[in-house]
């Protein structure tokens, strides 16, 4: 069996997406998703320039061997566009192996652990009673777990409060968009939100809040101590994890239970996280983290330490991703919470998909492989626009973490 053909399909169908489709000399073809939000055509030239090639007659049931070729033979290791390359080579022969076996990639990871994946929603508003509001929504569409994001009064753009509500995406400007951050009035607000986000929906609902790196290790203690009368199920990326250790002074203050990852791109980014247990559960993915392959071993260095997999799941991982995520969380042992933002309806029809939501929890559904494909034609039709991220600022104009 051998690879014929790796092409390289970037289509923007609401927000852009890089997606690689592997064909064979047996007529089945995988896809899989190569999206880094941003920086898309780096990783397109990456694989269209650099790796296709060196696919190009090998056997596609090698997908151990395929990995370690790209990863060891590129000689220049990790980082986010080569671990996403490597990702979408990766999950492409995933999605073949099953189609082979007409088995979907779940049935090949060992089988399902669970009967679905638990979701969680993006709720958010522009401030207190909105976001309150909003949180109510995504309870009567039967979510069990909600991200809460609120504007604050007097913060010019805070992380997570989208234009849209159902179909939120920061990436929105051919130069990017810039906000201003405030961390004492963040402080300050955060507690009140989620008194009363628990005032009027109850004390059963899973909610999680995303700090999206704005707070030194010291204020996430903090704010992780504040919020312990609330039960977050998480609190997401409290603070830059470059610095691995840092998080020892977060968990030395707070009960809070932390979810980091969502930028990692290797095992060696969470190694010390996971091994000093200072995390409850690792947001890797498989775009981002070199595909099923990577985020296995992840996974099972998790499992060790008890910390569970929290995978991210964002509008700018495409279907295809998240098609390969559900595989893999139906199977991993150490399963947490899969984050679940819905993709517009341009964006499900160019990739068609066996994945469904029912009460709270996604199925990826009983079709071989990764039960997600493209439609080529389709796609051609929403041609790549340059977006980028927002940057943020503090109030005196340095740069701030985004
Ligand atoms: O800002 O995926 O938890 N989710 C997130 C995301 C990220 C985007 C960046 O491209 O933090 O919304
Ligand atoms: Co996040």
């Amino acid at each position: 069996m051998k690879i014929t053909n790796a092409k390289v399909i970037v289509c923007s169908p609401g927000r852009n997406f890089v997606t690689l489709k592997i064909e064979t000399d047996q007529g089945l073809h995988g896809i899989g998703d190569a999206t880094l939000n941003g920086r898309e055509l780096a990783v397109a030239s990456y694989l269209e320039d650099h790796v296709a090639p060196l696919l190009l007659n090998s056997d596609p049931r090698r997908i151990e061997d395929t990995w370690q070729r790209l990863y060891r033979g590129a000689y220049w290791r990790r980082g986010p566009v080569t671990m996403s390359a490597i990702a979408a080579v990766d999950t492409a022969l995933w999605d073949i192996k099953g189609k082979m076996a007409n088995m979907p990639v779940y049935e090949l990871l060992g089988g399902a652990s669970r009967d679905g994946v638990m979701v969680y929603g993006h709720a958010n508003g522009s401030g207190i009673e909105h976001t309150t509001d909003e949180v109510g929504k995504y309870v009567s569409l039967g979510y069990k777990a909600i991200r809460v994001q609120s504007g604050i009064p007097g913060v010019h753009g805070a992380y997570g409060v989208g234009r849209g509500q159902m179909y939120y995406e920061p990436a929105d400007g051919l130069m990017p968009t810039e906000t201003i951050w405030d961390t004492a009035a963040y402080l300050r607000f955060a507690p009140k939100l989620f008194e009363r986000v628990r005032e009027v929906h109850g004390s059963e609902i899973h909610l999680l809040h995303d700090v999206h790196h704005r707070l030194t290790p010291i204020e996430a203690g903090r704010l992780g101590k504040s919020l312990e009368p609330f039960d977050l199920f998480w609190m997401e990326d409290c603070t830059p994890a470059e610095n691995q250790e840092g998080f020892r002074l977060v968990r030395n203050h707070t009960t809070t239970p932390l979810a980091v990852g969502e930028v990692f791109n290797s095992i060696h980014d969470c190694r010390t996280l996971i091994e000093e247990q200072l995390i409850d559960f690792i947001r890797a993915t498989v775009v981002h983290a070199g595909g099923i392959t990577h985020l296995r071993q992840i996974a099972n260095l998790a499992a060790l330490y008890q910390v569970r997999t929290g995978s991210h799941g964002a509008t700018d991982l495409s279907p295809a991703c998240m098609g390969a995520a559900l595989n893999f969380d139906l199977w991993v042992p150490n399963f947490g919470i899969q984050e679940y933002m819905r993709h517009t309806p341009e964006t499900d029809e160019v990739f068609p998909h066996a994945y469904s939501f029912s009460d709270g929890y996604l199925h990826p559904g009983d079709e071989p492989g990764i039960g997600v494909d493209i439609d080529e034609d389709l796609a051609a039709k929403y041609p790549y626009s340059a977006k980028q991220l927002p940057i943020a600022r503090l109030k005196d104009g340095s740069m701030w973490n985004w």
